[in-house]
């Protein structure tokens, strides 16, 4: 299959995340995207193809458009404000109490209002990666949409946590969830998102919560115990019209391949029987055991494995890269899925 991949995500790079009770460098670093594309190459996955550009209206489709516009400023903002920090972080969020719910016109406190948590940053590259990252997800959703069996996103930075106008847990625009979208802008009637990263997609989960045209399959640690913790319970199984059409399967701290792969099958019953037009896959690799931030036991044979069951549905599919930080097997575990998948 081919992969599309920009060299413009790296000039993401020299943010910052709190954890533990002080700033690190971030986790989401350059070194990801860049392993994954030399793991392409050396495994002879298919060609490299740079993306297209595309509208942004096509990311207003499923996000605010003041929370689109503002992720395009914030960076100049910043900056007119005189800050001479090399990373905008918010501080403040709109949380339970709060009433005001129109954008204020500070950079503070826009960071704030657009964000549920401090994790996703700006630096001056931010929204130029931001940018290559939404045009490789719809350019490779487009070879899809044009009749290939499937396609890779190279994404980087992700998308699955950024919901209708929240950024957070390193996600600005919803790669996955503008895909899908686009997929049935172009004709498709329905669009099954099978998100697998380590991490409940709440930001997909939310924009697709009252539809019944995007059905949403999320495999993660439980929020009782991780991140993003306030979203991704069992009970949550869509509302309205979209109500059965959201099912989560958390899953506790510790899980190995057997409990993960019977999560992996009840999900893909649901997929096979909501009947999709095409399938777009939220590709995570922080299910790995030797991943620094997650608490999952899965083993660089497990990948090619979890490809093959997905190939198994038989549906047009869209990998959109989404995380996964050891960046040494990185490479080796998504492109694993991919393999699985094309040897299925
Ligand atoms: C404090 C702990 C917060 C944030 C984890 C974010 C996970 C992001 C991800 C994505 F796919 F979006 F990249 N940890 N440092 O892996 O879900
Ligand atoms: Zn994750």
């Amino acid at each position: 299959m081919k992969t599309v991949y920009s060299p413009r995500h790296k000039g993401h790079s020299g943010h910052t995340e709190l954890a533990e009770g002080g700033v690190v460098p971030g986790f989401e670093k350059p070194e990801r995207a860049e392993f994954i594309r030399a793991r392409v190459k050396e495994a002879g996955l298919g060609e490299i193809v740079a993306p297209a550009s595309h509208d942004l209206a096509r990311a207003r489709r499923v996000h605010d458009a003041g929370y689109i516009d503002f992720l395009g400023r914030a960076w100049d903002m910043w900056q007119a404000e005189g800050r001479k920090a090399p990373v905008a972080m918010p501080f403040v969020f709109p949380a339970r109490g709060m009433r005001r719910d129109v954008p204020p016109t500070h950079v503070d406190g826009l960071l704030g209002f657009y964000s549920f948590d401090a994790g996703a940053n700006f630096v001056a590259g931010t929204w130029d990666a931001v940018r290559s990252s939404f045009d490789t997800a719809l350019t490779a959703a487009s070879l899809v949409q044009n009749g290939e069996r499937a396609a890779f996103a190279l994404c980087r930075p992700p998308g699955h946590h950024a919901g209708s106008r929240t950024m957070g847990g390193y996600c600005y625009i919803n790669n996955a969830a503008a895909a899908a979208q686009m997929l049935l802008d172009e004709g498709a009637s329905r669009v099954s998102i099978l998100d697998i990263d380590y991490h409940h997609g709440n930001g997909t989960q939310e924009i697709f919560y009252s539809r019944a045209d995007v059905q949403v399959v999320n495999l993660h640690a439980d929020p009782v115990q991780e991140y993003p913790y306030f979203l991704g319970h069992a009970d949550e199984e869509g509302a309205g019209a979209g109500e059965g059409f959201n099912h989560n399967y958390p899953l506790p701290l510790g899980t190995e391949w057997a409990r993960w792969c019977e999560a992996l099958e009840e999900g893909r019953g649901k997929i096979a029987a909501f009947a999709p037009d095409a399938l777009v896959v939220s590709l995570g690799v922080d299910t790995f055991e030797g991943d620094p931030i997650s608490q999952f036991r899965l083993k660089r044979e497990h990948y090619p494995q979890i490809g093959n069951r997905i190939a198994r549905l038989n549906l047009p599919t869209l990998f959109v890269m989404e995380g996964g930080y050891a960046v040494d097997a990185i490479g080796f575990n998504a492109v694993g899925v991919l393999e699985g998948f094309e040897g299925a």
